[in-house]
């Protein structure tokens, strides 16, 4: 592919050049005789669910692949290759959201509205998540089809959707009506649902596939595993707090974990810190879809000062991942691991 020189470009208009190929290598994908029509619907989900966000997860692949390469030129091949994998993550994450945002009854994705709710999509868009999904394989056996690591890679993306998945089935039963018992909403449990429904996912699989695009076996990296999936729970804790204390112009979604009664972070630090009354409060008001209860809840979260408690659970995080990073024997690997942090660490959006 011509012009994919690092040089010529900055890396995300090279990203964004990989993702027009890939799409339009779908578009003739021999396997299906696509009409006028059906090309034009795919098309036009792609270009709405996949490439419009932060791009954070897909480019991290090519962050960490450079890293683990230690400064050698890359070929214009693994550009391409570490581009595409790249974008399988944000495909496997555009079918993540359009679900998602089903499931949450949300409004907004990105400044726009919700695939679903954009008119005559519908519910069709549940095909389409699922179709985002088989993309990933038909990328995949295309590029990867004879490299050594390619049954490495398929098992790699099989785990983490289950993985997701999994967090996601938690995520929503615990939120089950007849079931809403706050007291059940406790910070393990928080740390499982967000473990699995996003730290594997957002952390643990870009930089695995730079390993494995690197030769190596991932058994041998349990440990960068490890400090990767606590960075996705700071990661996804910064999520919660932006849900309620996030500009909705910025973020580019309205936060619905309190009409939802998610077990956010924010609901099982107001617990741990409410008194009875206040407690009596939370019962009473979490979890019910009119805006004035949703306004009693947020200012009791202003009341606990969860704004500065956020803020210090930040700070304590981010010490914490350092000093396990600094541990890491390989100063290639701290760089990966570095390099993620610095991007999250008091993000706004
Ligand atoms: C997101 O959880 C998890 C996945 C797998 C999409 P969420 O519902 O808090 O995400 P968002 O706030 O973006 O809707
Ligand atoms: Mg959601
Ligand atoms: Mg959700
Ligand atoms: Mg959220």
């Amino acid at each position: 592919m011509a012009a994919l020189n690092g040089a010529t470009g900055d890396l995300k208009s090279t990203f964004r050049l990989v993702y027009s190929k890939l799409k339009s290598q779908l578009l003739q994908d021999p396997a299906f005789e696509f009409t006028d029509d059906s090309r034009q619907w795919v098309e036009r989900m792609l270009d709405y669910n996949v490439p419009g966000g932060k791009l954070n997860r897909g480019l991290s692949v090519i962050d960490s692949y450079k890293l683990l390469k230690e400064g050698k030129e890359l070929t214009e091949d693994e550009i391409f290759l570490a581009c595409t994998l790249g974008w399988c993550i944000e495909w496997l994450q555009a079918y993540f959201l359009v679900l998602d945002d089903i499931m949450d009854n949300s409004h907004t994705r990105r400044g726009q509205p919700c695939w679903f709710r954009v008119p005559k999509v519908g519910l069709i868009a549940a095909n389409d998540g699922i179709l985002l999904r088989n993309h990933i394989p038909r990328i995949l056996r295309r590029h990867f089809r004879e490299k050594p690591y390619y049954v490495d890679l398929l098992d790699l993306f099989n785990e983490v959707e289950f993985q997701t998945a999994s967090g996601q089935m938690i995520d929503l039963i615990t939120t089950l009506e007849g079931e809403k018992d706050l007291s059940k909403y406790t910070m393990p449990l928080h740390h499982r649902i967000v473990q699995y429904k996003t730290a594997y996912y957002s952390f643990y699989l870009p930089v695995a596939c730079a390993l494995l695009m690197s030769g190596e076996k991932l058994d041998d990296h349990i440990h960068v595993k490890d400090i990767l999936i606590e960075m996705g729970t700071y990661f996804q804790v910064q999520d919660d707090y932006l849900d309620c204390f996030g500009d909705p112009k910025v973020i580019g979604k309205i936060g619905t974990d309190i009409e939802d009664f998610k077990c956010s972070w924010l609901v099982v630090k107001a617990l741990e810190l409410a008194n009875e009354e206040q407690k009596k409060l939370l019962y009473e008001y979490y979890g019910k879809p009119d805006p004035d209860s949703v306004a009693k809840v947020k200012e009791l979260y202003q009341a606990l000062d969860l704004q500065g408690v956020f803020e210090e659970y930040e700070k304590e995080s981010y010490k914490k991942l350092i000093s396990s990073i600094k541990d890491h024997p390989s100063k290639a690997v701290q760089a990966v691991l570095e390099s993620f942090l610095e991007k999250i660490y008091k993000r706004q959006k």
